[in-house]
């Protein structure tokens, strides 16, 4: 516990964590089934290519979504290439600024411009009521991000693309184990994009999934991630490498074993935090729809400086020094990122993802922390507030606070 400044790490005092904990630091399956199933994949030597393991990852994941198709690839942002060229997206894709960049780039990527859309500030999603004034004679999709999680305004989202004949796609790089009005997200949509990154609710150490419902779209997708092979083996179209290997599939299968209790742990941990941020001023945590699934992986802060009295920035650096690594997910917002924030794209304005882009912090959860860890980190956090001014001084900060 920290009783005065010195004690700040920042400062001269000792950091709080001697080891780190971080947001993203993987949540690791049992070890005895992940053996298990790599001492089988070893065994039968069967390694990639749509083996028994992917065959089995592909099932359970479509199990879980509720989809018809499940298609496992190599991470999401080769996903979200397979879906755009198996949609043959052409010109513009809206999509919002305030997403890891990876959304932006997997457009760009495929030669499509992304058109950027401000988000809607209480759910931190692509606002819809922006996309009207966004629609040309070049748009082809809509490219919406549950992100953290959140669903989407899907309804309203499926009303405006189906109104302009537009592609709807869901970047769900966040979502395995979110739901929509009591729908798992996965069957939305043309397609939804998986991630199964070592960073996610669950992992594959790498991994994506491309959802859908549509039969014809996901035998274009299976093509198009090997090659353009046909299941007789012909070439039948343009393809590339996308697939899942084995041994990432063997990750997969003993993470999703694990995910109900990951998601308990989450739950418990954001409880930790809600209870006790409660009382904090200029401190507003995210907080999500009780009667739908969600699996708590985003401890979500947004801070305003004027009642905090510290920017989030000088907290975020203040909880670094200490061994808690914060992250400021999605700083500055894709626009004002390079290549997006140059000609030829054009430049916007985005009201709400450049004020959130500059408040959000996210905060360490997952199996690697525990309730009585979390007290540790919003005492510290609670000690930020009260001693803000002299803060301030000692860092030769100006004040912004109210009042
Ligand atoms: N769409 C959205 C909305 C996304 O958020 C993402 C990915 C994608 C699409 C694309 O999905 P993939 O193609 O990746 O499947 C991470 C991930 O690289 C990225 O997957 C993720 N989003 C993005 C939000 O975050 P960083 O920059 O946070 O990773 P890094 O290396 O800084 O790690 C974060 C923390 O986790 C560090 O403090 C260390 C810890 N860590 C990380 C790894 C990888 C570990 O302790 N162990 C590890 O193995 O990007």
């Amino acid at each position: 516990m920290k009783t005065c400044l010195q004690d700040l790490a920042a400062f001269e005092g000792p950091p709080l964590f001697a080891s780190a904990v971080a947001v993203g630091r993987p949540n690791l399956p049992d070890k005895a089934s992940l053996f298990a199933r790599f001492e089988d994949m070893l065994r039968s030597r069967w390694l990639t290519n749509h083996g028994p393991a992917v065959r089995e990852f592909e099932e359970r994941v479509g199990e879980h979504l509720g989809v018809a198709h499940a298609i496992a690839c190599a991470n999401a942002t080769v996903g979200l290439q397979l879906v755009a060229r198996a949609l043959d997206l052409q010109g513009e894709v809206i999509v919002p600024s305030f997403t890891f960049i990876g959304t932006a780039h997997a457009l760009d990527w495929m030669g499509l411009r992304p058109v950027f859309c401000d988000i809607d500030p209480q759910t931190h999603c692509i606002d819809p009521s922006q996309i009207a004034s966004l629609i040309t004679p070049d748009t082809s999709a809509i490219l919406a991000v549950h992100l953290w999680g959140r669903p989407c305004a899907i309804e309203e989202l499926a009303r405006i693309a189906a109104h302009h004949g537009l592609r709807l796609v869901f970047d769900a790089a966040h979502a395995f184990g979110c739901s929509y009005n009591k729908t798992p997200l996965g069957g939305f949509g043309n397609a939804e994009v998986f991630s199964f990154h070592a960073t996610k609710v669950i992992n594959a150490f790498e991994g994506g999934i491309v959802a859908t419902n549509d039969g014809a779209l996901a035998d274009r997708v299976r093509r198009m991630r090997n090659y353009g092979f046909d299941d007789m083996g012909v070439v039948v179209c343009p393809g590339t490498n996308a697939k899942l290997s084995e041994g990432h599939a063997c990750m997969g299968l003993a993470s999703l074993e694990i995910l109900g209790r990951v998601i308990d742990r989450n739950f418990e941990n954001y409880r930790a935090y809600q209870n006790l941020l409660r009382n904090i001023p200029g401190i507003q945590l995210m907080t999500y729809h009780v009667a739908e699934r969600h699996h708590h992986h985003y401890v979500v802060i947004e801070i305003n400086e004027a009642l905090f009295g510290l920017h989030r920035d000088v907290l975020e650096s203040i909880l670094t020094a200490e061994g808690i690594l914060a992250r400021r997910y999605f700083h500055p917002g894709c626009h004002r990122t390079e290549p997006y924030c140059s000609p030829p794209h054009t430049q916007r304005t985005l009201r709400h993802t450049e004020d959130l882009a500059d408040r959000v912090l996210c905060l360490p959860t997952g199996m690697q922390i525990n309730p009585d860890e979390i007290a540790t980190i919003v005492d510290l956090i609670r000690f930020c507030f009260e001693n803000a001014a002299p803060i301030r001084d000692r860092m030769g900060l100006r004040s912004s606070a109210v009042g």
